[in-house]
């Protein structure tokens, strides 16, 4: 058996959030745990099509997100989710539903020329030339975490290491 948490991955579009989420779901299922991920294929896509880039609608997305995060939770899972969670005051909020230790904040972190590199949908370039309004890192902010219990330098780590350094978290915290 294991504790139940979540995982909060926070960074840029393109930092590798989801990837990083998917990996450790996978070492998770790989050692008999009970693990989910939320992303945006799952909860943008669905749950949350109503809702815009805007300030409000990130807010109100995360908000949710931290809902559902919880009721996996209680149901005794541990939950990968990966969404930018832009601003602090947001991130903190979901924090504050959670019991202490329960939530783990992961900052993904990487260079905006990295991300803007890797540009995986081209959705940077579009940003730059303003067809995108309110794009993370170029034209809204991103506020990066003050204390998260984990960073991971996408730039400069492999995912397998990364991996493993989430997973030494959970064995030293006794969630695993
Ligand atoms: C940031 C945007 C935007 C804007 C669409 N700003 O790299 P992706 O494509 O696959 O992940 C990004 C995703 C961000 O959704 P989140 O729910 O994680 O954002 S937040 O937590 O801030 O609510 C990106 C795509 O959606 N995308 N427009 N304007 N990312």
């Amino acid at each position: 058996g294991h504790q139940s948490c979540v995982l909060w991955f926070t960074g840029l579009s393109g930092s590798g959030k989801s990837t990083l989420a998917n990996a450790v779901d996978e070492v998770l299922f790989q050692q008999r745990c009970r693990s989910y991920v939320l992303d945006g294929d799952n909860i943008r896509h669905g749950l949350n099509r109503d809702l815009s880039f805007g300030a409000e609608d990130r807010k109100e997305n995360i908000r949710r997100i931290g809902e559902v995060a919880k009721l996996f939770v209680d149901s005794g899972q541990i939950v990968s989710s990966a969404f930018i969670s832009p601003f602090r005051e947001d991130r903190q909020l979901v924090r504050s539903m959670f019991a202490p230790g329960e939530f783990i904040e992961v900052y993904v972190h990487c260079p905006i020329q990295v991300c803007e590199e890797r540009d995986p949908k081209g959705l940077y370039k579009k940003a730059r030339k303003g067809v995108i309004p309110d794009f993370t890192g170029v034209s809204s902010p991103y506020e990066p975490p003050h204390h998260p219990e984990i960073v991971i330098e996408t730039d400069k780590m492999s995912i397998e290491q990364s991996v493993k350094e989430i997973l030494a978290y959970l064995k030293e915290k006794k969630i695993l």
